[in-house]
């Protein structure tokens, strides 16, 4: 039996009347207990209301922009009949969120209280360390904001932290001149952990606490003896983004976002300090990732940034390229890459990058139509006809049936192409070359075999020029003369599918009755998943396959 309860906000560590700026779930929704609800945000914190009860939701109770309170409604949820919600309004969000049980007892009192250190000594160097975080243990740091040698004073904001359920800037408890910053991102702190060090006071001297010996960055410190210790929820920093004088990080201050948005530009790639918050405070929103992603996907860089060696990894926000004295280890040779491996790596670096590849693998059954291609091969001395001209005559009745798969992107457009042009990679002593073959579906078999033969001479020679190598709407790479059984294509934008082929094989195969030996063609389709979904994918591969199987299906 099933009830229907209300999830309440519990107690915020002494915070009344937060707006809300999040609202993660929707009628109809299943969620688990501690999944998040809606996001807060006061002028001091971000936080994540988890669930505390798991459930279907009934009913959204709330809206973005509305002000909560402990104990106020934030959805109707459909519960098992034994199901309790975890007492709610005991559960502070900092315990509740997942820190292993409510926060002690007067922690919510003390939340909004800020530590100041003892004054005494002027002018000492003194530490400054992570207050009470409320139970919160090794948090990462996710922005350092201070750097040795700044100017800093009483509450300017010095790292980001983020646990899974909130973020928070923890600001400096008393002014002064660092003399050191320990810690970096990625480090992750405690309670204690000192994350810089002051020289010499701003105004008031502070005195080291005693804490003074500092904490090996990522190591929690025992204890300091702040006083006063602020609970989680209450040690962020006090001033958002705008008041730091940053813009979301675009300009390299602090970020504004909520730990769901983090966590969804993390999803997808997305390096939060590229993105422009439109929220309040410059606050980066769900809406302003998606546009970012799309705006990044339609017009991609000119100039993209492939990572070679003394690259920054500029514009993707990627760890520079490791360099390494190779010379180190033994004797090596240092040899430029062609002209051609160059260009088309930076294409390969490129696309790879930006078009979300997915490759699917088939078996096409290509006795009979082998047998067919020795055939000819014995008629038409002329001319060698290979499995990459039937293929292409095969492919010929296949895009014109799924014709998605002969398109470009083009901003929020899809161009079909009404022509059929097939690229095919070559493999020259220069490196990788894409001929092109035009107007396939007006050409014969041994039309093509021969044209195809002599652009393969022609690229080997260097001799193509751009006319050849522009206008395909789809490419094929054959590896079939080298051999492989299934590979990655990368596609060659602004196409949508590339086929890649490797040897055929005879394999046993069931006919109904018994094992029969049969040669097998692997094909493997690298396609844009923006473009083409899977089953699209799938059952342009069956069809291929079947077209393979009995080329006399292209008739149809
Ligand atoms: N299975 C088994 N044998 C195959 C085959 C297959 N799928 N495809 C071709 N062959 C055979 C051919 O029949 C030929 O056999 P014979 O020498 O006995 O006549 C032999 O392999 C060599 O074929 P080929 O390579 O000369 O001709 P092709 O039409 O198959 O391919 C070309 C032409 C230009 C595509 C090819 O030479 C080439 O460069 N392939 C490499 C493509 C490449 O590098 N792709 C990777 C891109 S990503 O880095």
């Amino acid at each position: 039996m099933a009830k229907t309860i209300e999830l309440t906000v519990p107690d915020l560590g002494g915070f009344e009347d937060v707006p809300i700026i999040e609202v993660l779930i929707a009628s109809g929704d299943t969620i688990v207990l501690d999944a998040p609800l809606v996001t807060l945000e006061s002028d001091k914190a971000t936080m994540e209301v988890p669930a505390t009860a798991a459930g279907v939701v009934r009913e959204v109770r709330v809206k973005i922009g509305d002000r909560v309170s402990p104990g106020s409604v934030l959805a109707n949820v459909e519960v098992a009949e034994d199901a309790a919600a975890v007492n709610v309004a005991a559960a502070p969000v900092s315990a509740a969120a997942g820190a292993g049980g409510p926060a002690s007892p007067g922690t919510a009192n003390e939340a909004a209280k800020i530590a100041e250190p003892a004054t005494a000594g002027g002018g000492a160097a003194a530490d400054l360390v992570v207050p009470d975080i409320g139970d919160f243990e090794n948090i990462p740091v996710i922005s350092v904001f201070v750097k040795a040698g700044d100017t800093i004073s009483k509450d300017t904001a010095l790292v980001e932290l983020e646990s899974d359920k909130a973020t928070m800037e923890v600001p400096a408890l008393f002014g002064g001149v660092l003399s050191d910053v320990l810690v970096k991102v990625g480090d992750k702190v405690s309670q204690g952990t000192v994350l810089a060090r002051i020289g010499a006071a701003a105004g008031a001297a502070p005195a080291p606490t005693a804490n003074s010996t500092p904490a090996a960055p990522g190591t929690p410190s025992p204890p300091a003896p702040t006083p006063a210790a602020p609970a989680f929820a209450a040690i962020v920093a006090p001033s958002p983004p705008s008041t730091n004088g940053s813009s979301n990080g675009v300009s390299g201050g602090p970020l504004h976002a909520s730990p769901a948005i983090r966590r969804f530009a993390r999803e997808l790639g997305v390096a939060l300090s590229n993105v422009k918050g439109s929220g309040p405070n410059g606050r980066v929103t769900r809406d302003d990732v998606q546009n970012y992603v799309k705006r990044t996907l339609t017009n991609p860089p000119a100039a993209p940034a492939p990572q070679t060696p003394g690259g920054g990894g500029a514009g993707l926000q990627l760890l520079p390229w490791p360099k390494i004295d190779f010379e180190k280890f033994g004797p090596i040779e240092r040899k430029p890459l062609s002209r051609i491996a160059k260009i088309s790596g930076a294409n390969l670096a490129r696309n790879w990058v930006l078009i979300p590849h997915v490759t699917h693998n088939e078996d096409a059954d290509v006795t009979e139509l082998e047998e067919f291609r020795k055939a000819v091969n014995v008629e038409h001395k002329d001319v060698k006809v290979t499995m990459l001209a039937l293929l292409m005559k095969a492919l010929v009745a296949v895009l014109r049936r799924f014709p998605t798969f002969n398109s470009s992107l083009d901003g929020d457009d899809l161009i079909l192409k009404q022509y059929i042009n097939l690229g095919f990679a070559a493999d020259t002593p220069g490196g990788l070359v894409v001929p092109v073959i035009r107007d396939v579906d007006k050409k014969g078999v041994l039309e093509i075999a021969a044209e195809t033969s002599a652009l393969a001479k022609k690229a080997r020679d260097g001799k193509l020029g751009p006319a050849d190598m522009s206008g395909a709407g789809f490419t094929i790479s054959s590896l079939g003369g080298i051999g492989g059984t299934s590979f990655t294509p990368i596609i060659n934008a602004p196409e949508v599918a590339i086929l890649g082929v490797t040897r055929t094989v005879t394999k046993p195969v069931w006919n109904g009755s018994a094992f029969a030996p049969r040669l097998i063609l692997p094909l493997s389709l690298s396609y844009d998943h923006r473009v083409i979904d899977g089953a699209a994918a799938a059952r342009f591969c069956a069809h291929l396959a079947g077209v393979l199987a009995d080329l006399r299906k292209t008739l149809l």
